[in-house]
């Protein structure tokens, strides 16, 4: 493959590809063949519209400078926290400023965890004093409800004693009330005037009190707005905190593919954060492929030591997933993430277990069973303790900066960052993966694009074996057996024909033969009998020929309706398999391809049926070998004269008869030649009609037989490019 640029390859594709198309269009063809080239180039062409879109798309995903990893796998695998941490390590440019921004806004709201744990602290102090304030106004209330319960019974009990009073009262008595007042009257006055006092001072304490609670829910209230306010620039800071982009469990925590460009030296790589593989929507799956289509290598991140799960009909597994995402990448790792939640989990070694690294092994080996050469093995790591490790700008108070502080009790960050594999990750993805990026550009994205040349390969081969190259042999073998039958039927029409003639001829013979004999027993002269013979010679040939035809026509007739039924049957057969086989369901394009032939294009069958009755009988006349046979007959009576009546009338009869009978068989014998002669003239007028019609029984199947060679060239053609695209990528 001759190019300027690597990047040139898809016009190159598709330029071949034309050529492939057009090659097929400027085969010759003659009037049989047209029809099959022009289907042939229609099922090509409808093929390929699938590369070309297929190639578009790459051309249109596809990075060609900056070498770029894409991390896949399902949600809550670690991919987030991985590249998290990859940014950290390997300082990108946007997560520098990130924490730049980061410790700024932690400067200018002054925010630190010892802050906001006091300032929670005066809130929840702010909030009890008031509290306590309500505790005493109500203990307050108790405390006069309690010391004035006697007094105010008391008047109570005094009301009602003055209420009995008026009611029993004399008149005497009520005029006397009026001047002097009566001793529960005095009393009660004197309770009421202390119960007063009493309200009296209660008011005033509650008085100091209820200022002390306002105090205090202001000061709540003051607290409580400070702490809001921290908190407002807390979200601020958080959204600038290490660790932004990791999930929080939930499968749409991602959904697009977020790239993070990284410069190590003369390298130029990015990472992409692909959203998890179990997603549904076609937003992720189109987020999931397009980042796939981008990458030259694949982290497929798993928090899983095991094979990835294969799925059922309904539901394609992850490992389906990963082959028809991953087929077309140029290199695959796994990533097993292990779960890492106690800094004490590192401290032990090694960070796979033995059982771990035996189900590793499982999971190398379905890898290279989807992916071939182009898997290259797991890697175990720890993200989150590398990612502690790694992080400098945590939310104060935060799990995160809790969980941070217990791992590097237990050990140091550098030794965080070789327990959990991060180390040894980063190593991998500076030397191994990005060194000799640019020819790795090239083959990952040759690769691709071969591997779309390849798909289209697969539909034409699909096409041809499961359609055109069963269904051209069942053609010709319906077409063989059909062809067969027609020869049948017309040596069944041939030996009809004789039989009939035969028949004929005896019946000639037995009804002259009766005749005569009935004249015999008359005892007539021996010219009488020569006059007799003769005319019912005559007459029984007129009989024939008038019988004959409708008797002959009737057999040819009914060879007519034989052909007829064998070249239907053959139709309709054909018709059933073009049905069967014409319409195959192509992968990819979502949609059925019409293979469909319409057969008897271009072959007359009703022209050629009736081309062969209607010639037979032009050229045939059914009687006319009667007619021939008997034109020239003379009765030869040779008989012996009986002069005198010499010989008894007895001799004479059996000597009429014998010569009735010679005579007859004679004529029969000349009537049995001319039969012969006639059909052996008109039956081989016959057979180059029925010649034609087996060779327009052969033209569907020749047609097919042509669509699967012109298809098989641009098969061949396509692996020749396929072979070309491959060489070209590993130069
Ligand atoms: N304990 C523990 N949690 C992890 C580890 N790696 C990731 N996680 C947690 O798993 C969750 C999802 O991680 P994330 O990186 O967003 O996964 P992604 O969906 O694959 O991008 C987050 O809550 C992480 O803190 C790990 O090694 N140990
Ligand atoms: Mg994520």
């Amino acid at each position: 493959m001759d190019l300027q640029l690597p990047k040139d390859i898809y016009i190159s594709v598709l330029s071949e590809v034309n050529t492939v198309l057009q090659s097929l269009k400027d085969l010759s063809a003659d009037k049989d063949t047209s029809q099959a080239k022009d289907r042939a180039v229609q099922i090509f062409s409808e093929l390929s519209k699938e590369l070309r879109s297929n190639i578009e798309s790459l051309s249109k995903n596809a990075e060609w400078d900056t070498f770029t990893i894409a991390f896949y796998g399902e949600t809550n695998a670690g991919k987030s926290t991985i590249i998290e941490t990859m940014r950290m390590l390997l300082s990108e440019p946007v997560k520098l400023a990130q924490q730049q921004e980061f410790k700024d806004l932690e400067k200018k709201y002054g925010i630190s965890a010892e802050h906001l744990a006091q300032m929670r602290h005066a809130v929840e102090q702010a909030s009890q004093a008031c509290t306590a304030c309500q505790a005493s106004l109500d203990a307050l209330d108790d405390k006069f409800l309690r010391q004035t319960r006697v007094q105010r019974e008391r008047v109570e009990a005094l009301r009602q004693q003055i209420a009995e009073h008026k009611e029993t009262a004399s008149v005497w008595q009520k005029m006397l009330d009026l001047f002097i007042k009566r001793p529960e009257q005095k009393e009660a006055a004197i309770l009421d005037r202390e119960l007063q006092d009493a309200e009296t001072g209660k008011q005033q304490e509650a008085a100091v009190l209820g200022q002390q609670q306002r105090a205090a829910q202001q000061a709540y209230e003051g607290r409580e707005q400070s702490l809001k306010e921290a908190e407002a620039s807390l979200a601020l800071l958080a959204s600038r905190a290490d660790g932004a982009i990791i999930g929080n469990g939930t499968s749409d925590f991602t959904l697009d593919t977020t790239s993070y460009h990284f410069s190590n030296g003369e390298q130029q790589f990015a990472l992409l954060d692909v959203p998890g593989i179990e997603g549904k929507e076609t937003r992720v799956m189109d987020a999931i492929l397009a980042g796939v289509q981008k990458a030259h290598a694949v982290f497929y991140v798993t928090n899983k030591a095991a094979a990835p799960q294969k799925g059922d009909e309904r539901q394609p597994g992850t490992l389906e997933k990963i082959k028809q995402h991953l087929g077309a990448q140029t290199e695959v790792w796994t990533v097993y993430n292990k779960r890492v939640t106690n800094p004490i989990q590192l401290t032990s070694g090694r960070l796979a277990s033995d059982d771990e690294m035996a189900s590793l092994q499982d999971l190398d080996r379905r890898m290279n069973e989807v992916l071939g050469e182009r898997y290259r093995g797991a890697v175990a790591l720890s993200a989150y303790p590398a990612f502690l490790a790694a992080a400098s700008c945590l939310m104060p108070d935060s799990q995160s900066a809790a969980n941070k502080a217990k791992f590097q009790a237990k050990l140091s960050q550098p030794e965080l960052l070789d327990r959990s594999g991060m180390s040894a990750f980063r190593e991998l993805l500076l030397t191994d993966l990005v060194k000799d990026f640019k020819r790795k550009i090239t083959r990952s994205n040759y690769n691709k694009a071969n591997q779309v040349v390849c798909g289209t390969i697969g539909e034409v081969s699909k096409t041809l074996r499961e359609s055109f190259k069963p269904l051209g042999k069942e053609l010709k073998k319906d077409a063989e057996q059909a062809q067969l039958q027609l020869d049948t039927a017309l040596d069944a029409l041939k030996t009809r024909l004789e039989s009939q003639g035969e028949s004929a001829i005896s019946r000639f013979s037995n009804n002259v033969r009766k005749n005569i004999y009935a004249e015999i027993d008359k005892d007539i002269s021996n010219d009488d009998f020569k006059d007799a013979l003769e005319r019912f010679i005559a007459r029984e040939q007129a009989k024939l020929v008038a019988e004959l035809p409708g008797l002959m026509q009737k057999e040819v007739e009914k060879f007519q309706e034989q052909i007829d039924d064998i070249v239907k049957r053959f139709q309709a057969f054909a018709a059933d398999l073009m049905d069967a086989y014409g319409n195959i369901r192509v992968t990819g394009l979502g949609s059925r391809l019409d293979l469909k032939i319409d057969i008897d294009n271009g072959i007359n069958i009703p022209g050629l049926l009736g081309a062969v009755v209607g010639g037979v009988l032009m050229i045939w006349n059914p009687a006319g070998w009667v007619v021939l046979a008997l034109g020239a007959i003379t009765v030869l009576a040779g008989l012996v004269k009986s002069v005198m009546g010499f010989f008894s009338s007895d001799y004479k009869k059996s000597q009429q008869r014998k010569a009735a009978n010679s005579n007859l068989d004679d004529i029969a014998d000349k009537m049995r030649e001319s039969l012969r002669d006639s059909l052996g003239a008109a039956l081989p007028q016959l057979e180059p009609k029925i010649e034609a019609l087996k060779a327009a029984l052969d033209k569907p199947a020749a047609q097919i037989a042509g669509i699967v060679t012109m298809l098989g060239k641009s098969e061949r053609q396509l692996k020749n490019l396929s072979k070309k695209i491959e060489t070209a990528g590993t130069l």
